[in-house]
Parts: C-alpha cells; structure tokens; sequence
C-alpha cells in the first residue's frame, strides 16, 4: 500500500510549537491518519514522526527504527503518558521538522509508557536503547518542543543561529 507522503511542517513554523489534544475517536480517520504519517516518515527516510509535524495536532506518533530492513517494525503511540525509568543517555538527534541539524541530546536511558493502539486498547511498554530516545524525542512534539529547545543555553543558541541562517522564514 502507497499513499501520497503528507507535508512535513518545518521549523520554524509556529505549529510546531503547539500542545496537541487527546485523540478522542479510535475510527477509520484516525487510521488514515497512522497510514499516512507511517508513509510519509518512510518517504522521507525518518525512524520517527508525530502528527502535530504533519499539520494534525493530536497526540499520536510513529516510530520505525528500520534496525532490520526485512523485519520493518512499526510502532504506532496513540494518547501517550512517559514514566521516568532509570538512568541517562546521550544521543545524536535529528527531526524531520529540522532537517540539516544533528546534535547530541540528553535523555532517559529507561522509559516507561502508558498509551493506546490504533484501536484504543490500553498498553504498557518499558523501551530503553535507541527506542526509549525516540519515544522522548516524539513525545516532545504532542507539547510543542524541539530536541533544539532540549539542548544547553549555549549549545540551543548556536542552533538556533545555524537554524536562522539556512532557513528560509
Ligand atoms: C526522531 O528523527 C529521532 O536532518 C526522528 O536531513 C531522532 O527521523 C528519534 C532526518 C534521533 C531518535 C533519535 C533528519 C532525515 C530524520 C535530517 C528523524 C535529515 C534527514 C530524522
Ligand atoms: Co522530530
């Protein structure tokens, strides 16, 4: 199945910035909506996308980490709630919503998450490794924050400087 890739909004389109709701209904357009946020990250060669990051501001996201080309593995997070695990990691992050800028973010080792399925049925999940750091990476997006915004003063001031200079307002 192939659909047409939806629009990635880019920073630093205020959208991105914004607190997205709970996802209320389980139906088919909340399906729609996971089928083609999950083509799009596919499209655009992401591990990761949120769907206030497609112009849809519901608490939902997907994850891919493509670890394994034959046993594609797609997470799908609907209505998310994050547990502090134990320990701290350091990653280098990218976004699709910043493309051209990578650095190295601070995060949980160890995550637990309280979420739904695409059909509303509650689970659990304790994620750790390169899984929890997208987790905490996407959920940033349903509040409105940028792995830029999680970056040390000094550090987020240079970015965001970078940012400024290579992208077209
Ligand atoms: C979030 O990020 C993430 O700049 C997903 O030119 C990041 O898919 C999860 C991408 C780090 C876990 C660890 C970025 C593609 C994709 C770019 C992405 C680019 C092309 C980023
Ligand atoms: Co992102």
């Amino acid at each position: 199945m192939s659909l047409n890739p939806l629009e990635i909004l880019k920073y630093p389109d205020p959208r991105l910035t914004k607190v997205s709701t709970k996802v209320a209904h389980f139906d088919t357009s909340l399906h729609a909506l996971l089928d083609a946020m999950i083509e799009t990250m596919y499209a655009a060669n992401g591990i990761g996308l949120a769907a206030p990051q497609v112009n849809q501001p519901v608490r939902a996201f997907v994850i891919d980490l493509q670890l394994d080309e034959e046993g594609k593995k797609v997470y799908e997070f609907v209505n998310p709630k994050l547990h502090d695990g134990e320990g701290k990691v350091i990653y280098e992050e990218g976004c699709l919503s910043v493309p051209g800028l990578a650095e190295e973010v601070t995060r949980k080792a160890v995550i637990f998450v309280d979420y739904q399925d695409r059909r509303g049925r509650s689970r659990t999940m304790r994620a750790e490794g390169l899984l929890a750091v997208a987790i905490q990476h996407e959920n940033d997006h349903l509040d409105g924050i940028l792995f830029v915004d999680r970056l040390p003063l000094i550090k987020r001031r240079l970015a965001k400087r970078k940012l400024a200079k290579t992208v077209t307002l």
